[in-house]
């Protein structure tokens, strides 16, 4: 519990044995629950956060969206804390930013990895890329987003029944952005955290996922909002 809020932390995981050790042990104790979505890991990605107390929920389809609705669906916290498994987001900025989303008084917290103040973290391929995006992002959504590919946010669980989140790939991770910026309840902010150099093997294949994260964007700013709400509704 963090001021009488429920906190759930969600880590979707595809072979992570590495980093995976790493983000729970710096896990900080206030933490309700902590979710693991294995995503078909064929290294010890689940025993190891088994191990280390983590309740662990199994994906068989791959893709990173995927993963995260599977979590969502398991989550039980007031508010829901995500990152990667690969130990380059920092655990203990999790105070830190529930501190700021309970003080601005937001619905979505957006972890920026930008200024990124290591050098080795991201190439400049990379930078790049985000750079493309964020700023494509801005442009189609009307509202200036720093960070659009962070996968650490902060936001209050009961959000999730006002989202239509369709992607179940990278695209995830704009994709639930947009939803919380298009909408006029759910308060919206970005603050900076410490990025650093992922552990364990580069899953992400950067041309790829950017351009269709690109692709993505576009077609859902102009797509018709479909009828169905995508997520469960959190009960
Ligand atoms: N790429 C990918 N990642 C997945 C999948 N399922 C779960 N994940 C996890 O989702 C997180 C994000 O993926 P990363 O490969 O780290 O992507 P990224 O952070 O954009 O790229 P890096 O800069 O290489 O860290 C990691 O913890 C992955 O293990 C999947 O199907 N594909
Ligand atoms: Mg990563």
């Amino acid at each position: 519990m963090y001021k009488s809020q429920k906190i759930t932390v969600i880590i979707p995981c595809l072979n992570e044995e590495q980093g995976i050790e790493l983000v729970l042990r710096r896990m900080p104790e206030f933490v309700d629950q902590v979710i693991v979505v294995d995503n078909g890991s064929t290294d010890r990605t689940s025993d190891v956060a088994h191990s280390l107390g983590a309740e662990v929920i199994r994906e068989p389809v791959r893709g990173y969206g995927r993963s995260y609705k599977k979590g969502f669906s398991n989550a039980t916290g007031d508010i829901i804390v995500t990152l990667d498994g690969d130990h380059s987001y920092p655990p203990d900025a999790i105070s830190y930013l529930i501190e700021a989303f309970l003080h601005l008084e937001v619905d979505f917290l957006n972890a920026s990895r930008f200024p990124v103040r290591d050098s080795r973290a991201m190439s400049f391929k990379h930078k790049f890329g985000n750079l493309v995006l964020s700023v494509a992002t801005s442009l189609l959504y009307f509202r200036w987003v720093r960070d659009s590919q962070s996968g650490m946010w902060v936001f209050r669980r009961s959000i999730l029944s006002d989202m239509i989140l369709e992607s179940d790939g990278m695209a995830f991770s704009e994709e639930i952005k947009i939803e919380a910026l298009r909408n006029s309840k759910i308060r919206f902010e970005e603050i900076s955290i410490q990025y650093s150099s992922r552990m364990g093997e580069i899953k992400l294949n950067p041309w790829r996922d950017g351009f269709y994260n690109l692709w993505f964007l576009v077609r859902k700013r102009f797509a018709p909002r479909a009828a169905k709400l995508a997520t469960p509704r959190p009960e």
